[in-house]
């Protein structure tokens, strides 16, 4: 818990809280990885935080676009926070951490969590083919619970034809509620893009999938097991599964959503049902709650350490990438390697990762989202957070943006936001 807060750090525009187009994807081979790296290993004991760094990075995505940005960093008891620009663009309210907002795909790693656990309750096996559970659901017997989570099932991505043209594509979903099998149809109308276990090719249809099997083998719905198993027992009281409801619970931050045609007006997305996303990306929570299920991930608090190592079993997922299960890797410039999540639902870019032992842990958030140039300086939250004060040369040699972590046209990406 907190003990002790750097006030020196609480200033700008906002105010904290209570204490407390994508990118082609290139083809991967995917061998699986030990566990534990050197990169790992670093991790554990991360150079100090830049905190002023970390205050130049809100403002360079504000600069790009962004209508606010905000990151909270847990360090051992120490609560670092920093916020700029607004949560509401019509009533010109100040972002603060105190805001919710949709977390996009940081969702996957609450899916991946409830199935790790039915796991440890002999309720499932990584190995087993998913058609075990759900009879018929996919069209080939050899995709297996690990390759759904780790995206190496090959089902295509429903949601790149979908969003193919982001407004009108956006407009076309935004109050509709799917079932999950319509989803899983839209992907399989399309043929899969690796063999069953093949190269890492991300898709949503594999968190679709994800909720599918929580849905069948428990036999609740995905907001019923995220509450039982990870927010109650967390006290994450910001953190919701609303799932078809359009509101964002509460006080929040309003997301907006950059036109492909430059120029164009922001379009505020914050009302939609996600239900395109479901298990793959409809969670709604803080960055303080973030941090929380972060640190208790990580810290072997949620999951037997069998399972913790099962989902950092890493494939290559993109330069200085790797993906576990349901879980991200990203090896910074310092040779630090962070564990988490990135999310990009309309209207907002959220960032949640934590060191290797989770005691250090980062979450941020942009209302801003199909603007690369935003998120390519977001990612620099990671780089003040967990590799402290650099010279220019070392970050120009960090992290280059992935695919799915959404190059706009007409937004160049900014190789200075950093
Ligand atoms: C949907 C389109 C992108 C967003 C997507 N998001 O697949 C998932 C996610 C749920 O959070 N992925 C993250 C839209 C990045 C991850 O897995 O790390 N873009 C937008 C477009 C582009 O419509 N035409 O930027 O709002």
């Amino acid at each position: 818990m907190v003990s002790k807060v750097s006030t020196a750090l609480v200033r700008g525009t906002a105010v904290a809280v209570a204490l407390g187009s994508l990118l082609a994807v290139p083809a991967y081979a995917a061998p699986l990885e030990p566990a534990t790296t050197k990169a790992d290993a670093a991790a554990a004991a991360p150079p100090a935080p830049d905190v002023t760094g970390l205050w130049n990075v809100l403002r360079a995505a504000r600069r790009q676009g962004a209508p606010g940005a905000m990151a909270r960093l847990d360090d051992r008891g120490s609560v670092h926070w920093a916020a700029v620009g607004v949560a509401d663009r019509k009533s010109g309210r100040a972002l603060s951490n105190a805001d919710r907002f949709r977390i996009g795909s940081v969702t996957k790693i609450f899916s991946a969590v409830v199935l790790l656990q039915l796991a440890d309750e002999k309720k499932l096996a990584l190995d087993a083919p998913v058609n075990r559970y759900l009879p018929g659901l996919l069209p080939d017997d050899r995709i297996t619970v690990r390759h759904v989570l780790s995206h190496r099932s090959g089902l295509h991505d429903y949601s790149n034809d979908m969003f193919a043209r982001t407004v009108p594509g956006f407009e076309a979903v935004r109050k509709k509620v799917f079932t999950y099998r319509q989803l899983v149809n839209r992907s399989l109308s399309k043929p899969r893009t690796t063999k069953p276990g093949g190269a890492y090719s991300y898709s949503n249809t594999n968190f679709v999938v994800a909720g599918m099997l929580i849905e069948k083998l428990t036999g609740h719905a995905v907001r019923t097991e995220y509450r039982n198993r990870i927010f109650e027992p967390l006290k994450l009281s910001d953190t919701f599964y609303v799932h078809p409801g359009t509101k964002v619970p509460g006080r929040h931050a309003r997301g907006y959503l950059t036109p492909d045609t430059a120029g164009a007006a922001l379009v505020d997305a914050t009302e939609q049902t996600v239900s395109w996303a479901q298990s793959a990306g409809a969670v709604i929570s803080t960055t303080r709650d973030l941090n929380l299920f972060l640190s208790a991930l990580l810290g072997g608090r949620l999951t037997s350490r069998a399972q913790l190592a099962q989902m950092q079993r890493w494939v290559p997922s993109g330069t200085n990438q790797r993906y576990g299960l349901g879980l991200r890797r990203r090896d910074l410039s310092c040779g630090v390697s962070v564990y988490g999540h990135t999310g990009a639902v309309q209207g907002y870019y959220s960032y949640a990762f934590a060191s290797k032992d989770g005691k250090r842990s980062l979450a941020a958030l942009a209302n801003a989202s199909n603007n690369g140039s935003v998120h390519a300086a977001m990612l620099g939250t990671l780089e003040s957070a967990f590799c402290g004060k650099q010279t220019k040369k070392s970050r120009s040699a960090a992290t280059p943006v992935e695919r799915h972590e959404v190059s706009a046209p007409g937004n160049p990406l900014d190789p200075d936001a950093h």
